[in-house]
């Protein structure tokens, strides 16, 4: 049994593609799309080649919710831009997400995806929050391996309680220091994988879909935030 976490993707449909090239190499027998998977430049088009894969399972998460629901003051923005991109019908389907997803895998336990925490969305940790804290937020999960995303730095670690919380990082947006796309492979053992792809003809499509992107989030993509300061940042951000 091999399953891929595939994170954050946010409308990024050429990070997406390469990604899957490598998903298929890899022997994938499940794919999780584990939250923030339409809030971007494809929405639609990241949503439909997801779901025509063989065998996929889907969690919700912060920026999808806002694309389902996109608040009052944001109607002019990005997520309203998604939403009337996606149409009825796959607003629907993403509604119908739950926040998590197991799976059994051999070598690994019981491994339990969500977007940030199993009870919610929107909960920021990351590699340097205090181990007491995490387990306060994680609460009791019964189950050996956490997978997550939501801050877009990939992770590995232990807590106290034995429980092993992976940041399965992120594959449309991430902060990682360098370019490209990040997720992880579970199967056996578990494996933060980096997947090249070409990132300016990426930010070129995504300005002719017309969406209306941030200049610091193509930015971003170009020039990637170093970790070790996304982690300070996320964290100074926790304690407000
Ligand atoms: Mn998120």
């Amino acid at each position: 049994m091999r399953v891929a976490a595939l994170y954050d993707v946010h409308g990024n449909l050429p990070a997406l593609e390469a990604v899957l090239v490598d998903v298929e190499e890899a022997g994938v027998d499940t794919v999780v799309s584990g939250g923030d998977l339409v809030s971007g430049p494809f929405a639609a088009e990241v949503l439909d080649r997801l779901t025509a894969l063989p065998d996929v399972r889907f969690v919700r998460g912060n920026a999808d919710r806002l694309v389902v629901d996109v608040p009052p003051e944001e109607q002019e923005g990005l997520h309203a831009w998604c939403a009337v991109r996606l149409g009825r019908d796959r607003l629907e389907t993403v509604a119908s997400w739950p926040l998590t997803t197991e799976i059994e895998i051999d070598g690994l336990g019981r491994v339990l995806f969500c977007h940030a925490t199993p009870y919610s969305d929107e909960p920021i940790f990351t590699r340097l929050t205090p181990d007491f804290e995490l387990g306060e937020l994680l609460g009791s999960a019964e189950v050996d391996l956490l997978v997550c995303g939501h801050t877009h730095v990939q992770f590995d670690r232990r807590l106290p309680s034995g429980l092993r919380v992976l940041n399965a990082g992120s594959i449309g947006m991430p902060y990682q220091g360098k370019r490209g796309a990040f997720w992880a492979l579970l199967g056996g053992e578990v494996e933060l994988r980096h997947t090249e792809y070409d990132v300016e003809a990426a930010v070129s499509a995504m300005r002719e879909t017309g969406a209306p992107l941030s200049e610091q989030v193509v930015g971003w993509l170009l020039e990637p935030p170093d970790p070790d300061e996304v982690a300070a940042f996320w964290e100074s951000k926790r304690g407000a």
